[in-house]
């Protein structure tokens, strides 16, 4: 008989290789998990914004192609940033998996593999607008961290059999039992683990405006609005209510965390093109006239009948007043503002003083901004999309020209000015729903902010346009609801459509374009299977 082996004991063998891939895979993770640990709680320090992992997702979502964020958008909405997290750390595993593989061969090339991303994560951090040297710091703790774990845990790896089964040599200083190895690997993982968890809750404690925000004292508002007349909506059952309470308000923003500024701490400060710059703190500002603005504002991502709208009330200070008092200079046309996070919005400056409301806002429907919103000031300019007038976390206004700056979504090819254009949605049927057969009660909302919606059409099955009730006018700057009482509806399956005239005689177009650049166009409609 030769010595092959019998095919039993290649099975086993080939079963212990694969567990020892296994276990060489877990000692990377273990590495990894120990990293980022390590980071979280250094992090504790420097920023939530400087941890490894939202670094590296800050720096993807600033680097991503426009097209690819679109998807993103369409695809997961307000979801894209735990996708886009879950997908760096799903990134991370594979090769962390593969760094454990690596280091119980070669331990110096697996650890290389940690060093190469703490210097990844180095230099995300410091790519952020406003990145600094201490933002380094907690990726550069996560590399060193998981070179020196995956370092020592393949080590003592290689002196165990199970080593060998993986495809290292045992380096014969000395056995280390398999309960050793895996006392060792275990300890790694919970303290990172616990590293992380701790370094969050410490984050978290060390950067919470939440009491602050609380302690937020609103003035009266020096112009105050009447309450909204309840005629603003039409009582059809399940249309969204006229005013869209704080919670459900939209949220879009390029914030992986969310900026936490203590109003103690926030100034403003105006400048550029301007004879006064102006430095104001939030005291300041809570001590101009305080004005309140009934407004629907929406974002240039919104598909033809999407969710990215809402209407609220804005409380906040006169923001034509304000650059008056900067002094404007002759030749500037373009009003950037600037977040404690870094983003540029650029509103074309004409329209901001042409006598339309625009607004520094300190409150939502009667409370403080929430933070999500842009505590403690975003400004809010009637008749833009977000992107070019609705700066959260609003730090800095630059009087400016179109020529001499380029705002960060313009930079990606949006276009520059980003007046709204005319939208209507039906709400109600829901898609697909079933009704009964007879009268169908029919409703939804229009916007064409700043102009003012002056008609609503519907029409079923491609007939002829109906024009639809519109409830109460509350001003240009809101959306209005509308409804229509379809008589007679006969079973079958239906296509409900709708368009929307702007004050300015203006028919909504029927071509569909996409959000990008300049916003969605097309008609709505939505089927229904009357029954
Ligand atoms: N700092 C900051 N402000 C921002 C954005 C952002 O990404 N960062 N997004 C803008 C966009 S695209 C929109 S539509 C509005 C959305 O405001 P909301 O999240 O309060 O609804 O905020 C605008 N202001
Ligand atoms: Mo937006």
């Amino acid at each position: 008989m030769s010595n092959r082996p019998t095919p039993s004991t290649a099975r086993a063998s080939s079963l212990s290789r694969a567990a020892g891939a296994a276990g060489a895979a877990v000692v990377g993770l273990a590495a990894a998990v120990a990293a980022l640990g390590a980071g979280e709680l250094a992090a504790s320090a420097t920023g939530a914004g400087s941890a490894p992992v939202i670094a590296v997702g800050a720096a993807a979502i600033d680097l991503t192609p426009t097209p690819l964020k679109e998807y993103a958008v369409r695809t997961f909405g307000t979801h894209d940033k735990p996708v886009l997290l879950g997908g760096i750390y799903l990134t991370m595993a594979l090769f962390a998996a593969l760094a454990g593989l690596l280091a119980v061969r070669r331990p110096f090339a697996g650890a290389a593999v940690f060093g190469v991303f703490g210097g990844l994560g180095a230099w995300a951090a410091l790519s952020r607008p406003g990145g600094s040297a201490a933002d380094c710091v907690p990726s550069l703790v996560a590399g060193l961290v998981g070179a020196v774990a995956v370092l020592v845990l393949a080590r003592l790896w290689r002196r165990t059999g199970a080593g060998a089964t993986a495809g290292a040599e045992p380096d014969g200083s000395g056995a280390a039992s398999r309960r050793t190895v895996l006392a060792a690997t275990a300890g790694t993982l919970a303290a990172g683990a616990l590293a992380g968890v701790g370094g969050r809750v410490l984050t978290d404690r060390r950067y919470d405006v939440t009491a602050a925000r609380d302690a937020v004292r609103l003035p009266a508002p020096a112009v105050p609005l009447p309450p909204l007349p309840a005629a603003v909506h039409p009582n059809v059952p399940g249309l969204s209510p006229f005013g869209t309470p704080n919670a459900d308000f939209y949220r879009v923003d390029t914030a992986l965390t969310i900026p936490r500024i203590d109003p103690r701490d926030w100034t403003l400060r105006i400048h550029g093109l301007v004879d006064r710059p102006q430095l104001l703190s939030f005291d300041d500002l809570l001590r101009e006239p305080l004005e309140e603005l009934d407004h629907t504002l929406s974002c240039v991502s919104n598909e033809v009948g999407g969710p990215y709208v809402g209407t609220t009330r804005w409380l906040g200070a006169a923001l034509p007043a304000l650059l008056r008092r900067a002094g404007v200079r002759a030749g500037a046309d373009q009003l950037v503002g600037r977040s404690e996070d870094g983003m540029t919005i650029g509103t074309p400056l004409e329209s901001v003083l042409d006598g339309r409301r625009a607004l520094l806002a300190v409150a939502m429907n009667g409370e403080a901004l929430p933070l999500a919103h842009g505590f403690p000031c975003r400004s809010v300019v009637p008749g833009f999309y977000g992107y070019t007038s609705a700066t959260k976390w609003l730090v800095d206004l630059e009087v400016t020209t179109f020529a001499a700056f380029d705002p960060y979504w313009v930079r990606r090819g949006w276009d520059r000015t980003g007046a709204v254009r005319t939208a209507s949605r039906i709400e109600v049927p829901a898609p697909f729903a079933k009704v009964p057969a007879g009268d169908v009660d029919v409703a939804g909302t229009a916007w064409a902010t700043h102009r003012g919606v002056a008609a609503v059409e519907v029409r079923i099955d491609g007939g002829a346009w109906q024009p639809a009730g519109l409830a109460a006018d509350a001003g240009p700057d809101l959306w209005r609801q509308w409804s229509y009482h379809w008589r007679g509806a006969a079973p079958g399956t239906h296509r409900i459509e709708v368009r929307a005239t702007d004050a300015t005689g203006a028919v909504q177009p029927e071509s569909r374009a996409a959000p990008f650049p300049a916003g969605a166009t097309g008609w709505h409609s939505t089927v229904v299977i009357v029954t």
